[in-house]
């Protein structure tokens, strides 16, 4: 199909995007997307593992979350093939494969200001994203009303707050929760756009009190900021579809991570979204069957950035090394990232509801210097074994944890290029957690750079 193609069906105040196959996206048949999803508390190392993938890839799609999320890739891009750090929060990190298109799904919430800022940043690393980039007509939007009341409820909730990362990302999911959300269509009809968004924000004065907020100057700004963003809108549901009818090699690339999800994490210390692999159904609007290899990425032990229970955290010499050792920051908010052993409760729990197909093990270098290293297999309550992860904090918080111990390697694995080089306490610490979960590790990362990425 041509661009500009008129047999196809996307609506009329959106662009069309450039060929992305045929013009029937009903008969795609057995064609499968792969999904890359967090396994634990987010920050495993999804974008490394995306940008491998990458290579091989037309599509990357985000179906979940907003620019909360903080994806590193560590690459040579760009006419100088200089190695470069990308910092991906909103776009999907599958744009640095030059060939690749991305798609920011219906589940995605968008900052319009962030989106763009974030282009300019890429683009200036080298990095040319003209006529691949695309946000489907049916994304909520965030805006600066929501950061702000962000910020105000986290006040509110005192002691007991989230530890969210302040992008507006809970209070624009709670807009689409109760049906007074913006959408990115909502943007090509000015008038109603201005009338709607007067409304919530003073809906936001009533409940947060008048905080400081330029209403009418913001109306103003997207009516620039509308029309620089249609040429990147389209029809998400016809793009995805099309591209899996067409034979396009699909990646889902997930955010935050399943012990983040808004159903099955540790709620209410959660993002707002479905991080989990019901997200990409409902966020990109494809059918179960649609799914294919189910990639769950782990650290090779555990962290987490925020409040909120996290049972195996180290609150000592072992916290504190592997913070240093594995510069354990946050992306988007630059916060120190709350470390611990590898939690092979929670990892069932999110195997049970991913149902990864393979693992990719990521940070296994940042153990090179323990002598020993726990892993906790059992939660305990009453000298009782739960049976899984407890949806009840005040039960998770009596929760004694059972540790297995396994002798560390005290060797430098940053080089190793093969599974069989890797030493034998390090290969019995993978096959440890392949046995225990029933999932092949395919994956094994031993730094940050896309080199570091042994295949097993
Ligand atoms: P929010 O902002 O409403 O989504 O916050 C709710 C909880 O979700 C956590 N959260 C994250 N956890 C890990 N990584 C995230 N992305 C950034 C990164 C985080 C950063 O890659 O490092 O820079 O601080 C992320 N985004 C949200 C958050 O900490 C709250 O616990
Ligand atoms: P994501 O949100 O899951 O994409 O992960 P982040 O980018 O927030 O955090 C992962 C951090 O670990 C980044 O700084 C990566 O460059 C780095 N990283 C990824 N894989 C490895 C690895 O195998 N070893 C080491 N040492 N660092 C890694
Ligand atoms: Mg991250």
């Amino acid at each position: 199909m041509a661009a500009g193609d008129e047999s196809d069906c996307r609506g009329a105040k959106v662009a069309l995007a450039p060929s992305v196959g045929t013009p029937e996206p009903w008969r795609h048949g057995e064609a499968v997307a792969t999904i890359v999803l967090g396994a634990q508390w987010g920050d495993e190392g999804k974008g490394k593992l995306v940008d491998i993938l990458a290579a091989d890839i037309d599509v990357c799609a985000r179906c979940a979350g907003g620019n909360n999320a903080g994806h590193t890739i560590v690459a040579p891009v760009g006419p100088d093939q200089a190695k470069k750090t990308f910092a991906f929060h909103l776009l999907p990190s599958g744009l640095v494969n030059p060939k690749c298109t991305a798609l920011i799904g219906s589940g995605v919430v968008v900052h319009v200001p962030s989106f763009f800022e974030e282009l300019a940043a890429l683009e200036s690393q080298g990095l040319d994203c003209t006529n691949r980039l695309f946000v489907s007509d049916r994304a909520q939007l965030v805006f600066d009303f929501h950061q702000i009341v962000d910020g105000l409820k986290e006040v509110e909730l005192g002691g007991s707050s989230i530890g969210t990362t302040k992008k507006g990302i809970g209070p624009a999911y709670s807009g689409k929760a109760s049906r007074s959300g913006l959408r990115v269509h909502h943007l090509f009809d000015h008038e109603n756009f201005a009338q709607r968004f007067r409304k919530l924000v003073e809906g936001r004065f009533k409940r947060y009190g008048t905080f400081e907020y330029d209403t009418e100057g913001e109306i103003e700004r997207y009516k620039i900021l509308a029309d620089r963003l249609r040429p990147f809108v389209i029809d998400g549901v016809v793009y995805i579809h099309q591209a899996l009818a067409s034979g396009k090699k699909v990646l889902v690339e997930g955010a935050n991570a399943l012990m983040l999800d808004l159903d099955y994490g540790t709620y209410p210390f959660v993002t707002s979204s479905s991080t989990g692999i019901g997200g990409v159904c409902t966020g990109l609007g494809i059918p179960p069957k649609s799914i294919g290899h189910t990639i769950g990425v782990v650290k090779a032990y555990t962290t987490r950035v925020g409040g909120g229970p996290f049972p195996t955290e180290q609150l000592n010499d072992v916290g504190v090394h592997l913070q240093d050792v594995g510069r354990e920051y946050g992306v988007t908010t630059g916060r120190k990232r709350r470390c611990g052993w590898l939690d092979l409760v929670v990892m069932k729990h999110s195997t049970l509801i991913n149902g990864y197909d393979s693992l990719n093990l990521t940070k296994l270098d940042v153990l090179d210097d323990l002598p020993e290293i726990q892993i906790g297999v059992k939660y305990m309550v009453d000298g009782k074994e739960l049976p899984g992860f407890p949806a009840d904090l005040e039960v998770l918080d009596k929760v004694q944890v059972e540790y297995v111990t396994l002798p560390g390697w005290k060797t430098s694995i940053a080089a190793v290029t093969t599974y069989e080089d890797l030493p034998t306490n390090c290969k019995k610490y993978v096959e440890y957690i392949e046995a225990f979960l029933k999932v092949p590790v395919r994956w094994i990362g031993v730094g940050p750079g896309r080199e570091s990425m042994i295949m097993k």
